[in-house]
């Protein structure tokens, strides 16, 4: 049986969301991941430590062991899981999922621009397909397909908000919060795909080798978010 955690979480609003829910385990960063340049850091729990890393490396990181448990954003694992080893894009994947800890919530939305120039249907075809652009490349086609729509998917890696506008796009699909960022670049949500929150992922193997520590802080934790 071994005694040593580690948890994988990226920096910025998961890591800030989190720490509510890490100091119900007992669990405080010695250091804050905005005042150090150390990716691994030390808690006052001699048998915990955190690892950061990029969002979208979080999954990686716990499905092949590197960490043993992470935080990760739905929309994040919904991408990976269609990639993953042993994943089916169905959305079984070599990791557990086994709580919705309802943090860092927001949705993920298609959006367009709010103004069409008379005489325009509203998007511009290309050989009869929308032109979307997005970093969900995966939960884009897929849910493309289930509304039985052909588009032509565009891959960016930030800043979609800017595509229609300057005509690379028609739509994008990308997460909304507030809904200022889509207003300030002149977009409306046209459709919701679907709502997104930060998951608990455990390690398969460390489920079974480390039960007698992670299935205390499943338990704690699922009180937890089920008090808000
Ligand atoms: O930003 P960076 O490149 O450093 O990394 P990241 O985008 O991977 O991390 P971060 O911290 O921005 O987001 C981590 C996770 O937070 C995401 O994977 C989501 O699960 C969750 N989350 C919740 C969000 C938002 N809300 C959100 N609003 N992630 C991103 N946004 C962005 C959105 O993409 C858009 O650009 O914020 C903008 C919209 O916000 P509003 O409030 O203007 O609508
Ligand atoms: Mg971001």
């Amino acid at each position: 049986m071994s005694s040593n955690i580690t948890i994988a979480i990226s920096k910025g609003r998961i890591f800030k969301d989190a720490l509510p829910l890490l100091a119900a385990l007992d669990i405080y960063p010695v250091e804050a991941p905005e005042t150090t340049r150390k990716l691994i850091l030390e808690t006052n729990r001699p048998d915990v430590k955190i690892i950061i890393v990029r969002t979208t490396d979080v999954p990686t990181y716990v499905e092949y062991g590197a960490a043993d448990i992470g935080i990760a954003g739905k929309d994040v694992l919904l991408e990976y899981s269609v990639n993953a080893s042993g994943g089916n894009g169905l959305g079984g994947y070599g990791l557990y999922e086994p709580l919705d800890l309802k943090i860092a919530q927001c949705k993920m939305v298609v959006a367009e621009p709010e103004k069409v120039e008379p005489g325009e249907t509203g998007n511009r075809e290309h050989g009869g397909r929308k032109r979307v652009a997005t970093k969900y490349v995966n939960i884009a086609r897929n849910y493309f397909a289930s509304q039985g729509k052909q588009v032509e998917i565009i891959k960016l890696y930030g800043s979609m908000e800017l595509a229609p506008v300057l005509g690379l796009a028609d739509q994008i699909v990308d997460l909304v919060d507030t809904g200022n960022t889509l207003k300030a670049n002149g977009l409306v949500v046209v459709e919701t795909i679907t709502d997104i929150s930060s998951r608990l992922i455990v390690n398969k193997a460390a489920m079974k080798m480390k039960n007698n520590l992670i299935k205390p802080m499943i338990e704690k934790l699922t009180e937890l978010v089920e008090e808000k």
